[in-house]
Order: C-alpha cells, then sequence, then structure tokens
C-alpha cells in the first residue's frame, strides 16, 4: 500500500489526498509533522517538508509533483483540464495559491492560532495575528475576487480541477484559525469558496479535520 507523509491539516497533504479521494486511491496515511528533518525523513523528502508519497521505490515530495504522477498513474477521473489553455489556467491557479494564499494564510494566521495556541497551548501575539489578516489576506483576496466564477466551483474551463482543489485547500485552514472571507468586501470570493468546501470530496476531509482539532462545537 503505498504511504501518504504529512500531517492532514497541511494545506498540501490536504490537496493530495483530495485528488486521491476523486481517484479512489487507497493509502496509508502517516502524520508527520512539517519541520521534520530526522535523517530518515530528509532521505525522503531532502527539503524537510511535507507532504511526501512513497509507494514501494518510488518516493516523491511535493505536493504538485504528486498530484502530477498521480494523473499519470490513473488519469481518471481527471483533475487537470484537458484543453492546453484551461490546462496552463490550473496551473497558474494551483501556483497562486501555494505562492501566495499558503503564505498569507499559514505561518502567521493558522500556525499561530492552530498550532501554538490550540495544539501546544501557548500564548500567541494575537496583534500580530491581526495585523497579519488585516494587511496580508486583503491583496490576495483581491486577486481572487476578480478570477473566480459567479456560480459553480470550478474556476476554470466550468470543471472543478486541481486549480479549485488547490484554493480550497488553503481556505480551510483560514477557516481552522477562525477566519473567513468578508462576504461584504469579496462577495464572489466568500461564495465560491463555500461551493469548493461543499464538494463531495472536501466536505468529509473537512469534517473529519475539525474533529480532530477539536473545532467542531
Ligand atoms: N511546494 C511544497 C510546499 C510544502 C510545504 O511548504 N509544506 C509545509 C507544511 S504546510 C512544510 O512542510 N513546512 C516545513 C518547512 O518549511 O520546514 C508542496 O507543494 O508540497
Amino acid at each position: 500500500m503505498p504511504i501518504l507523509h504529512g500531517a492532514s491539516a497541511s494545506p498540501f497533504v490536504r490537496k493530495v489526498r483530495i485528488v486521491l479521494a476523486i481517484k479512489g486511491i487507497d493509502y496509508d496515511h502517516e502524520q508527520v509533522m512539517p519541520g521534520t528533518t530526522t535523517p530518515e525523513y530528509l532521505e525522503k523528502s531532502p527539503l524537510a517538508k511535507i507532504p511526501c508519497w512513497e509507494d514501494g521505490d518510488l518516493v516523491l515530495p511535493d505536493s504538485s509533483v504528486i498530484v502530477a504522477y498521480l494523473e499519470k498513474l490513473q488519469p481518471e477521473p481527471a483533475v487537470y483540464p484537458s484543453d492546453p489553455a484551461d490546462y496552463g489556467r490550473a496551473l497558474w491557479y494551483e501556483e497562486y495559491a501555494d505562492t501566495a494564499c499558503a503564505p498569507a494564510i499559514g505561518p502567521k494566521i493558522f500556525f499561530q492560532r492552530v498550532v501554538i495556541k490550540g495544539l501546544m497551548g501557548k500564548e500567541i501575539d494575537e496583534a500580530a495575528v491581526e495585523k497579519a489578516v488585516a494587511e496580508d489576506l486583503p491583496p490576495v483576496f483581491d486577486y481572487l475576487e476578480g478570477q473566480v466564477p459567479e456560480t459553480g466551483d470550478a474556476i476554470v474551463g466550468g470543471k472543478f480541477s486541481i486549480a479549485d482543489i488547490a484554493i480550497g485547500t488553503e481556505f480551510v485552514n483560514l477557516h481552522h484559525a477562525g477566519e473567513s472571507v468578508d462576504a461584504n468586501r469579496w462577495p464572489k470570493l466568500a461564495a465560491y469558496v463555500e461551493r469548493v468546501h461543499a464538494n463531495p470530496h472536501f466536505a468529509p476531509i473537512i469534517a473529519a479535520e475539525k474533529k480532530s482539532l477539536g473545532l467542531d462545537s
């Protein structure tokens, strides 16, 4: 059985888990924490990041690499658009989510409130978190507000794809941290995120995570 290494609350691990769910691929899940630098893990994932996929001799770090591999391994149901322009657009939105949304939401908001305060029970600088919410999120939300569709859960080509998975997974972390998109300021984005999270492959993963993080009350 292949193994997915990486903690469930990582947006990058979740991205892969949703693709695995869509494709119906079975795997064992090892909850490796971010920042794991044991020699054994570094041998698998030299950048010391999660996720990492292991299937016998094949070891693949990086969520985007893993998803591209899974699409070749099992093409249906596809998570990348087949039209070349839509394929390019989907890759761009995945890149934007990984490179703009993740740093805006992850270290200064999600990690502080959910990991340091929630899981480790330590004090955090809440004013710094609020500053990040006020300053780091709006430019990202402004861009996405201009990109997302008025209806449906597909930002590219009318079909749910890696683009929606990569964007949607970032907003799960935002919600875990007790924040959401202000629907008065970014109405299209707020509604799109809600629709993506209601997708049958997203919803059960979100519910299970909320339960394990004690956020389901
Ligand atoms: N490009 C990587 C990014 C993965 C990533 O940044 N993962 C974070 C956890 S959400 C991590 O492992 N951070 C640990 C570190 O940077 O040392 C991917 O898509 O898998």
